[in-house]
């Protein structure tokens, strides 16, 4: 358990990671009539089910970690328990934050969703990871979809990449407030730039956790056919937009590099001098 966790950079703004090293569900439910499924590293967001149905199983491999355990499989296929739930996390949807995973998609139909406030329809759902097929031409790409807090309108729609069956894929999207009105979203697939939409709204804030519940290969209400079917594996949320140099650390070797600007904090008093001469060797004298 949480073997890739422990080199984790304290500050590396980590919300939560499941990282599925789980081989079974629990089988006797909770004070709350749940049943666990998977932890999350933080403590926070252990993920639960409403059943023990076979639909989810702990009992397959992963990208990283154990060779036959390692990862989660859902069956899909319009189950109506093929999916896992965790609490909203706080934090995660006033700001900055990044979402990242490993899939290896069974079968790719209809709109398979990966990572979604569950709603009650597509318009009251905060956020919306899936993969998407957007024309009959178009391959399998990677779908992010944010939505502003207040107004529901969309700061963030759109498919990019390529999504295939029966291989490990790294998805992974990030949104980035640059200001009161402007914002970035990116999407990447096996560490590589895929995407991007530059944001420009009279609030680029999304929506605060406004779900009863997260949940992972499940879209809205009774729209089965969304639910995702194949394998997932170590899947984190940031409290900041990563860089692509740290999303490439992830698809690596699954360890999140200490962000670059908190070692130049972290020595701000000591090392402001030595700082200084050095940008103006870079750069020429400071103004
Ligand atoms: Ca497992
Ligand atoms: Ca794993």
């Amino acid at each position: 358990m949480a073997a890739f966790s422990a080199a984790t950079p304290v500050d590396a703004g980590v919300l939560a990671h499941w990282d599925f090293e789980e081989s079974a569900q629990s089988g006797s439910p909770d004070s709350f009539g749940r049943y666990f499924v998977a932890a999350d590293s933080t403590g926070n967001y252990n993920a639960w089910r409403t059943s023990t149905s076979t639909a989810v199983r702990q009992d397959y491999p992963g990208k990283f970690g154990d060779a036959a355990v390692g990862g989660i499989r859902f069956a899909g296929g319009g189950s109506t328990t093929s999916f896992i739930n965790i609490d909203p996390i706080g934090g995660m949807l006033s700001g900055d934050f990044t979402i990242a995973g490993w899939i290896k998609p069974e079968t790719l139909s209809n709109i398979p969703t990966l990572f979604a406030d569950w709603g009650s329809s597509l318009a009251s759902q905060s956020f919306v990871v899936r993969l998407t097929k957007p024309d009959a031409e178009s391959p399998y790409g990677l779908t992010f979809i944010l939505s502003e807090n207040g107004t529901g309108a969309r700061l963030v729609n759109g498919t990019y990449g390529s999504i295939v069956t029966d291989q490990w894929q790294h998805v992974a999207v990030s949104y980035d407030q640059l200001g009161p009105t402007s914002a970035v979203a990116n999407w990447y697939i096996n560490g590589s730039l895929v995407g991007t939409q530059n944001v420009s709204a009279a609030s680029v804030v999304p929506y605060g956790p406004a779900g009863s519940v997260y949940t992972f290969a499940r879209d809205l209400s009774g729209n089965t056919y969304y639910n995702y079917n194949g394998l997932m594996d170590e899947f984190w949320v940031f409290d900041r937009a990563l860089t692509s140099g740290e999303i490439g650390g992830l698809v690596a070797n699954n360890l999140v590099p200490e962000p670059a600007g908190l070692a130049l904090i972290a020595c701000a008093g000591l090392c402001a001098a030595w700082w200084g001469l050095g940008r103006r060797r870079a750069n020429g004298p400071l103004k």
